[in-house]
């Protein structure tokens, strides 16, 4: 008999997912929950079968052809099997309409992000440009822009596949991402018209109907207050570009099947949103709608690895006995277990807040709240989803070091959670941004001592515990660190942002525990509770700055 390995496999991804069902469970009243069950199934069944499709049959990339045989500049770009198979599929299950009809109320966004979060690791990342459609109808409903909300919205929003449109956002230039102040792209009005002019960097999705890019209109001065949004329809109904010109996909660590292009604007027809500056603060919705998709996809990813990952556990035997009855293995998964399940309710509690925001139920604490949370919870979980298939792909050893095993790619995909949508330390800033404009901690710190007192089981109380001791650490470093200059608060703002989202997460988490203790009898978001209390929830410097200089500019 040959020494075979047994492959990981995925059952269905909704009815075999504990922690998102107990959440739903816990969010959702029943009816709601019984009304929509069939469609998450339906989902987990897509997504587990996608898995073992990827894995037979070849591997496909999209491609751009620039000229025709006959000379001509087409730029035509064929897309992935999965891509194609995503659009209709997105429509049908409604994964940005679910999130704006009212059928729901306030629980639209759960619901929403439940879909989202079965169908990403299924999606080749065609999750990208859902998450930008969702965040450009978000954008174009606060514009009050009522001809592009006639316009655009009944095709974002549409549930029906041949009316369906996803929407670019074109921001990034050669200049800048994290800072676009030195955007080159220029606005020119010509009879009446506007017209772009310049270089994107990186156009994720270059596929799609719409778009959203930032420009400076002619005359306008330097610097990003005077840039303005704008709305196009890059292609012609027949297909053919509006003066716009495709140089090159790009040729991405990850993401591969996503068709992430750099492009020339040569005089695109495009429309103002709204006035002709401050297209930054115009566009922000987009970004924090896309970073909570991008917690959301990050979370996918973790729970993907770890389902893999205790699979294999099942399945290979080594010194005499599978991987899953031995205790190194199990504390191995143990910890992942625990970081993705405080990861998870720090998310999904985004999502709520977003539905209450939305729908005009969240007063000005919660509105802070949702400010305050989205960018941490995008830093946080955009790292640990790295970290989290990087042990994945260890778990697995060598097999899951080879490309066929599929978990390579995981660990590929995972390391852009980190760095687009703006990387961990623009989050960190955004995070500061947003603290001055909540006055400090207060909107923050008070939600999560609500939270902490409906933890009343004794074998929680480590949790309760750690949670009071980091949030009083958390307030002194503040303190301090806002008394002196800046720039020593900024030093410590990833650490800053770290430390408070695993704090908030594990107060999430313990109430989570409580409820599924006394409502279901189920200990273990008590154990998870209880493990990621173990783990550090904090490392912040006493000094930020001390010895930061020397040690960032060292060489021999
Ligand atoms: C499942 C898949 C999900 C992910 C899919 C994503 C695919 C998309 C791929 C990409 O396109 S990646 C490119 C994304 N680019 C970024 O995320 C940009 C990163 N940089 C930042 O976020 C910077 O912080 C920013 C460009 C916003 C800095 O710009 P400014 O102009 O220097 O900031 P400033 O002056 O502080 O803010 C201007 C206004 O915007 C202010 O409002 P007011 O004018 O009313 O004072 C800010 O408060 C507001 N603002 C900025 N960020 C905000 C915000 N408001 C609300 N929320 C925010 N996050």
């Amino acid at each position: 008999m040959p020494f075979l390995q047994a492959a990981p496999v995925l059952s269905n991804q909704y009815l075999d997912d504990r922690v998102l069902r107990s959440y739903l469970r816990r969010v959702l009243p029943r009816t709601m929950l019984g009304a929509i069950e069939p469609d998450l199934t339906d989902l987990g069944e897509y997504a587990a079968n996608a898995w073992t499709l990827a894995r037979t049959r070849e591997r496909s990339e999209p491609k751009l052809t620039q000229w025709d045989v006959w000379g001509e500049r087409v730029d035509r770009i064929e897309l992935t099997p999965a891509w194609i198979a995503a659009q209709p599929l997105a429509a049908r299950h409604g994964l940005i309409a679910a999130g704006h009809e009212a059928t729901h109320g306030t629980h639209a966004r759960v619901h929403q992000f439940a879909l989202v979060y079965l169908f990403h690791c299924a999606s080749e990342f065609y999750t990208c440009p859902l998450a930008m459609t969702d965040g450009a109808t978000t954008a174009l409903k606060a514009s009050g822009n009522q001809r592009l909300i006639d316009r655009a919205l009944p095709h974002f929003l549409s549930r029906d596949p041949e009316q369906f449109w996803i929407c670019g956002q074109w921001m990034t230039e050669n200049a800048g991402g994290s800072d676009v102040a030195p955007t080159e792209t220029a606005a020119r009005e010509e009879n009446g018209r506007w017209r772009l002019y310049g270089r994107k960097w990186f156009t994720s999705a270059i596929n799609a109907q719409a778009a959203l890019a930032l420009a400076r209109p002619a005359g306008a001065p330097a610097g990003s207050d005077a840039l303005a949004l704008f709305y196009l329809e890059p292609r012609k109904p027949d297909g053919r570009w509006r003066n716009i010109v495709i140089d090159r996909l790009k040729d991405k660590l990850g993401t591969r099947e996503l068709p992430t292009a750099e492009i020339h604007l040569d005089g695109a027809p495009a429309e103002l949103v709204g006035e002709p500056k401050f297209g930054v603060r115009q566009i922000a919705p987009v970004l924090n709608i896309t970073r909570t998709w991008n917690a959301v996809g990050a979370l996918a990813t973790m729970r993907r690895c770890i389902a893999l990952a205790r699979d294999f556990g099942n399945r290979r035997v080594v010194f005499g006995k599978p991987l899953a009855e031995q205790a190194l293995y199990q504390d191995t998964l143990a910890g992942m277990q625990a970081e993705y399940e405080a990861a998870f309710h720090l998310t999904f509690f985004v999502t709520e807040l977003l539905g209450r925001v939305q729908c005009g139920q969240a007063d000005e604490s919660q509105q802070n709240l949702l400010r305050l949370l989205t960018p941490l919870a995008k830093l946080w979980t955009g790292k640990l989803a790295v970290a989290i298939a990087s042990e994945a792909c260890e778990c697995i050893g060598g097999v899951g070091y080879l490309e066929d095993s599929g978990i390579p790619q995981l660990l590929r995909d995972a390391q852009v959670w980190p760095i687009w949508e703006g990387a961990s330390n623009v989050q960190a800033l955004d995070f500061q941004r947003a603290l001055r404009a909540a006055g400090g901690l207060q909107s923050l710190l008070t939600a999560q001592r609500t939270i902490l007192s409906q933890v009343q089981a004794s074998e929680l109380e480590p949790c309760a515990r750690a949670v009071r001791m980091a949030a009083t650490a958390i307030a002194e470093w503040l303190q301090k660190a806002s008394a002196g200059e800046r720039h020593r608060l900024e030093a410590g703002g990833r650490e800053l942002a770290f430390g408070l989202a695993r704090t908030f997460a594990l107060a999430l988490l313990a109430r989570h525990a409580e409820w599924a203790l006394r409502a279901e009898n189920d200990p273990r978001p008590g154990a998870a509770a209880r493990r990621f209390a173990e783990h550090r929830l904090l490392r912040l410097k006493p000094d930020g700055l001390r010895d930061a200089t020397m040690l960032a500019s060292d060489s021999y």
